[in-house]
């Protein structure tokens, strides 16, 4: 994905409190088309561009039809819009619509060729403000008072912008079939937006890509772009290789401000069936860029053969210090029968044996933290998941299922609330793992 399309692909995007959602039917209309000459004006006509016009589209006009303009219609639209003399009241508008131009486009080259055009209709002194804006949404300072009517969209902006300037932090995710890759990155996510499955199941290479703050929205990037993917499109983006989804990671522990992260899922390497499965994810092993690898253990087929070969290979292609063992599906032990301290110290003596002086092996049940996250977001749940959460909710409850007393450094783990589900975030292991993960604590 070419860089301008990456920045504007995981902005966050919100029209809830949108200015022109109360105006007259007219005047919205007026604005969209507008808008949509400017986009297309200053930033050429992108399909990023196209689906994010869709968006205002929805709202302005609606079930309407917005003419195509001649050139006189626009240049009398243009002066209603920017600089109408005898509506002088209306002079918000063509800060508003520089505001969504930098929203919609998001580079500062096309944002000022908008605001030259529009001083084409301005005054010296009407000008300079409308520079204090470009101004103000490319700085920190504190927004002039003068600007107060449209600080929401300023901040919407800088907060994109700040976010887009980050470095990203790139995370891959492998393991042999079924280890619980896939539900890992729902549980990161906090949504189900990858394909999980007992049977072979993820095919191709997914990126997951979090956004700045929640908006409702996700966003896919397959062959086609799609701003508002629903499950259905997310159950089938990885057919597509490389796919691309955004959205606002929900995170157990608190960061001060939102990361740039990109979790990348791979297909389970040992697949019989599908040969190319292992191939493509011994490959993105080899050839994709990444700060970490997590490399996911299923605690209840331990050492197996595919399993000693596969960590051996990742022993001899990644650097020991990237890499996070997750023992994943520890849910499913039974307290008489298993020990949950015995089978994370026969892991760790098996990575010994290749050659990890003191691996990061981190316990957690995927799939009861992805519930939880579910739930403390009010999501619907089907009877299934509901059952499964009573379940393990009693389960981790006890304190032998306390997986954050193995995390390495367990006393850093204090979470944010004291209510019963962050405890359970806790015990479940995910807050530890985010913490080694985002948070920078290592061992
Ligand atoms: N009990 C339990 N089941 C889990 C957990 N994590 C994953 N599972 C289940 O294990 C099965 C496989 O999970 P996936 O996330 O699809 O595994 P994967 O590693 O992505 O599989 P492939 O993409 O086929 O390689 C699914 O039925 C999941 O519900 C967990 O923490 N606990
Ligand atoms: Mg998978």
């Amino acid at each position: 994905m070419e860089n301008n399309l990456r920045n504007n692909f995981i902005t966050s995007h919100s029209l809830v409190g949108h200015p022109l959602k109360w105006a007259k039917k007219k005047t919205r209309i007026q604005y969209y088309v507008i808008l949509e000459y400017f986009v297309n004006q200053c930033a050429g006509i992108t399909k990023y561009a196209n689906a994010r016009l869709l968006q205002y589209h929805t709202m302005l006009v609606g079930d309407e039809t917005a003419d195509v303009l001649t050139d006189r219609d626009r240049d009398l639209n243009m002066r209603s819009m920017v600089n109408d003399r005898l509506r002088p009241w209306m002079w918000k508008y063509r800060f508003w619509l520089i505001n969504d131009i930098a929203l919609i486009v998001a580079d500062k080259t096309a944002v000022e060729k908008a605001q030259e055009i529009m001083q084409r209709y301005l005054s010296k002194r009407q000008s300079t403000a409308l520079a204090m804006l470009v101004s103000t949404l490319y700085s920190d300072e504190v927004v002039s008072h003068k600007l107060h009517f449209t600080e929401d969209m300023i901040h919407q902006y800088r907060l994109n912008r700040k976010f887009t300037e980050q470095q990203e932090l790139r995370v891959l995710i492998t393991a042999n079939m079924s280890a619980g890759k896939s539900t890992l990155i729902n549980a990161l996510v906090g949504k189900q937006v990858a394909r999980t499955s007992q049977e072979a199941c993820t095919a191709n290479l997914c990126h997951f890509l979090n956004k700045p703050v929640e908006d409702g929205s996700i966003h896919l990037l397959g062959s086609e772009i799609n701003l508002y993917a629903e499950y259905d499109d997310l159950m089938s983006a990885d057919n597509v290789d490389g796919s691309d989804i955004a959205s606002y990671f929900r995170t157990f522990i608190h960061l001060e401000m939102p990361r740039r992260i990109c979790l990348i899922d791979t297909p389970g390497v040992n697949s019989a069936i599908n040969q190319e499965h292992g191939k493509r994810a011994r490959r993105a092993l080899r050839e994709e860029h990444y700060d970490k690898l997590i490399y996911v253990l299923n605690a209840n087929q331990l050492g197996t053969d595919d399993e000693i070969r596969y960590l051996k290979y990742v022993s001899e292609h990644v650097p020991k210090d990237k890499i996070i063992f997750v023992l994943n599906k520890l849910d499913n032990f039974k307290s008489t029968d298993d020990s949950i301290a015995a089978s994370i110290e026969g892991v760790r003596n098996d990575l010994v044996h290749l050659g990890y002086e003191d691996p990061v092996v981190c316990p957690l049940s995927a799939y009861f933290a992805l519930l939880l996250k579910m739930k403390m977001n009010g999501e619907a749940m089907t009877e299934d998941e509901q059952d499964a959460y009573d379940y393990y909710v009693k389960k981790f409850s006890r304190s032998e299922y306390d997986l954050s007393v193995y995390i390495p450094n367990p006393n850093t783990l204090v979470p944010a609330a004291e209510d019963k589900q962050s405890a359970l975030a806790v015990r479940s292991g995910l807050y530890g793992l985010e913490k080694i993960v985002y948070g920078g604590i290592n061992r």
